[in-house]
């Protein structure tokens, strides 16, 4: 302790001689009796030790061997200011092995200090708030990791350190999900001491996956506020004020920062001041982006507010602490990874509580294209994600579900654990139906069979033989040619399309348009995203007329696997007689 060690320089009798050391005495003197009164004799009496830290953490220093490190325009050397690190010959080639191993290039981040300076990605209405700490409640940081690469790790606690206020930050909680590695234990027992106790460190020594680690961090956390984050991020200019203000304001906003993106292969750090997305999801339960909606547009005064958002990434969130295990912390029984950020994102919401992405905050976070650890959950489950997602769906989605087993059939009978805790939480805390989730939070998503002229399989039978429009197996992301393909009797989810009430021939997100050259009378059909708004079909009999050529969709000198055409109408053409089927028809 620094205060111990210059008491006892002062009071050796050698250097006690001259009047600045006796003043020095006094001074001394007067705080360790204000020591012994707190700790001891004072009524609130604290311990000792948190009195001596908070009297640290309120300066620069945090422990004896930490100094937080100012942002300085001037710092030079690699990955400053948030550069990316060129490397060349050996070192680059370590650095391609590097990714198929770690999925980032850690001969680039061994290179860039742990204390790197990184732009502001604040707009300039962010920087111009002013918060009082002393009203603001105090952080529990909780990282959690298994067997994570070093300076990716470290780098995250030092940039929450350097750039959170002391007033804010309780604590610092590495959350060891059994890493097996030695520099994991030993070293980085020895490492956290220089935080002189703000960083702690708490190992499980058997496998928890991410959903329980984090579970684990935030029961071990004594803030008021616990923040969760991944071991590759770093902390931006002001990331944390913003963060537990709204969350002072308002306990049961569970709230997150803009992640920014560090790229993987080089460390680059780019902050966008002007993100503005939010988080949606597909029936087959992944997390997407999606533009912020006109809603969030009208009801925001300024740039600087909240944005409600329907889902969550999952990594970086913060809450009230009491309030995010009074509305369910996590499903205990979801493994290693995946499903558990939908979750928290459809039982806040409907249980009274709302996701809140906050603007002024950001933090950057590696993408990486895989993951660096064994995926392998409990009973050799090498499906988690499919797996959590369906106990997602079973708890919160009501008859919804059906759409993710649209997707997910193979999982319709699956065991995936006792789910009864979770529908008794539902249960006490009246959550509201998803319906209403659909209706009021993200009434933009499209539910393929709700609200629409037609569903089902699109099929046009030749000669005897039943064709089925058909996405063909292609990445439904970008755009596509639609194919058909045989009827699949079960009903692929490859096959089944809507005829939206607004005209559209869609899917989940992509929408068919007709492509005609000038003068032609045959085109082709192209799949791309709805959001670029989508042509108008109309049924005309058993005709499907697009309606900016005029042309019918069919399947004339169209082979099982082939892209479909337009061609000018006929009623009486077998190849333009198209049934919507429901799945289980023949
Ligand atoms: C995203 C989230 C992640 C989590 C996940 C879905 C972001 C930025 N990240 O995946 O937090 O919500 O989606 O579940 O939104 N870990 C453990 N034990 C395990 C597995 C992982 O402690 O068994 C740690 C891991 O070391 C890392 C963190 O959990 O620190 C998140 O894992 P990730 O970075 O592989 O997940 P990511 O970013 O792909
Ligand atoms: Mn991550």
């Amino acid at each position: 302790m620094v205060v111990t060690r210059l008491l006892c320089r002062y009071l050796s009798p050698r250097r006690f001689s001259s009047a600045v050391q006796t003043v020095a005495f006094f001074a001394g003197l007067v705080l360790v009796s204000y020591l012994v009164y707190t700790t001891f004799l004072s009524p609130r009496a604290s311990p000792a030790a948190t009195v001596l830290s908070r009297i640290q953490r309120a300066g620069r220093s945090v422990g004896e061997g930490y100094v937080r490190v100012v942002d300085d325009e001037s710092r030079r050397g690699p990955g400053e200011q948030g550069e990316g690190v060129r490397l060349s010959g050996e070192e680059k080639t370590r650095g391609e092995e590097d990714m198929k191993k770690w999925f980032m290039n850690l001969v680039a981040s061994d290179k860039i200090s742990l204390d790197r300076s990184i732009r502001d990605a604040r707009r300039d209405e962010c920087k111009a708030l002013s918060y009082d700490l002393s009203k603001l409640p105090r952080a529990s940081v909780v990282i959690i990791f298994t067997d994570e690469a070093w300076t990716p790790l470290m780098r995250t606690v030092h940039s929450v350190i350097n750039r959170s206020p002391p007033e804010l930050l309780e604590e610092v909680i590495l959350l060891d999900d059994n890493s097996q590695r030695e520099e994991l234990k030993g070293k980085l027992d020895d490492y956290v001491k220089r935080f002189d106790g703000l960083v702690k460190v708490v190992r499980k020594n058997v496998r928890h996956g991410l959903i329980r680690a984090k579970l684990a961090g935030a029961h071990v956390a004594t803030g008021e506020v616990v923040v969760f984050l991944d071991s590759h991020c770093e902390a931006n200019h002001g990331w944390l004020e913003p963060l537990v203000a709204r969350i002072g304001e308002n306990p049961s906003a569970v709230v997150c920062p803009v992640i920014d993106y560090i790229n993987a292969h080089d460390l680059q750090y780019s902050g966008d001041p002007f993100a503005q997305s939010v988080g949606g999801f597909t029936w087959s339960l992944h997390f997407t982006w999606e533009p912020l909606p006109e809603s969030e547009k009208q009801r925001r005064k300024s740039p600087t507010q909240y944005i409600r958002s329907p889902t969550m990434a999952g990594g970086l969130l913060a809450a009230n602490r009491e309030y995010f295990f009074r509305v369910g912390g996590y499903d205990e029984e979801m493994d290693i990874w995946g499903g558990e950020n939908l979750e928290i994102s459809f039982r806040v919401w409907t249980c009274g509580g709302s996701i809140e992405f906050i603007p002024c905050s950001h933090v950057g976070h590696i993408f990486r294209d895989g993951h660096p650890y064994n995926m392998t959950g409990r009973g050799g489950n090498k499906d988690v994600h499919g797996t959590n997602s369906k106990r997602l769906a079973e708890v919160w989605m009501d008859d919804y579900k059906r759409l993710y087993y649209l997707h997910r059939s193979d999982l319709k009978t699956k065991d995936v654990g006792d789910l009864s805790e979770r529908h008794k939480l539902r249960e006490k805390l009246q959550c509201k139906p998803f319906k209403w989730f659909l209706d009021n939070i993200v009434p933009d998503k499209f539910v393929p069979d709700e609200n629409v002229q037609a569903y089902g399989m699109l099929q046009a039978v030749i000669g005897g033989v039943k064709m089925c429009l058909d996405t063909l197996q292609q990445d439904e992301k970008g755009s596509y040619g639609m194919g058909v393909y045989y009827c699949q009797g079960g009903g692929s989810s490859a096959q089944l399309i809507s005829l939206a009430r607004d005209g559209r021939l869609r899917r989940e997100t992509s929408c068919a348009h007709g492509v005609v050259r000038e003068r032609e009378t045959r085109g082709t059909v192209v799949m791309r995203s709805c959001r670029e708004n989508g042509d108008e079909w109309k049924r005309v009999g058993d005709l499907l007329r697009h309606s900016d050529s005029g042309l019918c969709l069919s399947v004339r000198g169209v082979k099982s696997g082939e892209k479909i055409i337009i061609e000018a109408c006929d009623a009486t053409a077998p190849e333009q007689q198209w049934k919507f089927l429901q799945k289980n028809e023949d």
